[in-house]
């Protein structure tokens, strides 16, 4: 939201979720309570607030998908067709995020192309793979304006991780500076597709303001670096060089993990609208380290 705000004013940015936020939030700008299964509200909102542009970040995530698959399509199913009906009624321009899980063990895993077979094994992946193609069903058929990101596993200190499973790369930074020990849930090797949450959101950004004319596709693949955990240990020991790691492999990530791409293919992305990275591993880890750390110092904790 700030990028946005930033370039659109902060009142013509309102954020929403159905959890309350913390304070800061409501400091940083408008912000509405809105659960994505109530359509009424949602179209209250959209209409009330003559809403141009609607990003629909609302999902269950992989590994906490399958523990809850009734509400994960529920909410990433049923919720989805709300956001779509409403952005056909009000001819909004509309973001949905995809992700390395819509691939699945039957794709090309080194790299993923934009386009291959999908058939991912996770609820997650299987709604996903849903929005893409509803999507791209409407914009074809009715003209709706849809814009899809598959998003490798995104890291940042600004959020808890959520029940993903490239979560373990957001908490061995916290380990890291806490207590100098990670338990990592996958195995050493495990190499998947991840990208620095500033560069997230700035292709977001940029991808939403592309030229109509410049789009040869409505969902795209877009990549930074591809990473096991044993590779980011190493890079943040370059900090912190008594970072302990014990691996303890969780069956149902593992699994999912090992269904999912290595690296992705992103060349239609950069070559239609531009898209490149900025972080890679050594900028990432350095940045979370001192992110983290300075929060600590604010909190007064010890600085690791
Ligand atoms: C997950 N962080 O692990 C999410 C993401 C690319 C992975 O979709 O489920």
């Amino acid at each position: 939201a700030q990028m946005l705000r930033k370039q659109y004013g902060t009142d013509n940015v309102i954020l929403s979720d159905i959890k309350k936020p913390s304070p800061d939030v409501y400091k940083s700008g408008p912000f509405v309570y809105a659960d994505v299964l109530d359509y009424k509200l949602l179209r209250e909102l959209i209409v009330n607030n003559r809403i141009t542009w609607l990003v629909h970040y609302s999902a269950l995530l992989s590994a906490v998908g399958e523990a809850n698959v009734a509400l994960a399509r529920k909410i990433n199913i049923t919720g989805l067709h709300n956001v779509l009906d409403l952005a056909l009624e009000n001819c909004l321009r509309l973001f949905v995020p995809s992700t390395i899980g819509a691939f699945g063990p039957s794709s090309p895993r080194d790299p993923a192309p934009d386009l291959c077979v999908q058939r991912p094994r996770t609820i997650y992946g299987v709604s996903k793979v849903h929005g893409e193609l509803m999507g791209e069903y409407l914009h074809h058929k009715y003209g709706l304006d849809f814009r899809c990101l598959r998003y490798p596993g995104v890291i940042s200190v600004n959020t808890t991780p959520g029940g993903g499973t490239t979560d373990y790369a957001v908490q061995i930074f916290h380990d890291a500076l806490s207590t100098g020990h990670h338990e990592c849930y996958l195995r050493p090797e495990t190499r998947l597709p991840m990208m620095h949450i500033a560069d997230c959101h700035r292709a977001t950004v940029e991808f939403m303001q592309a030229p109509e004319c410049q789009l040869t596709l409505r969902t795209y693949n877009i990549a930074a670096m591809s990473f096991t955990p044993e590779e980011v240990a190493q890079e943040i020991r370059k900090h912190l060089p008594h970072l302990k790691v014990t691996y303890n492999p969780d069956v149902v990530r593992q699994s999912i993990a090992d269904s999912w791409p290595v690296r992705f293919d992103d060349s239609n992305a950069r070559r239609d609208w531009g898209w490149t990275p900025v972080f890679g591993l050594e900028e990432l880890v350095t940045d979370m380290l001192n992110s983290i750390q300075s929060r600590r110092a604010k909190e007064g904790l010890p600085a690791s």
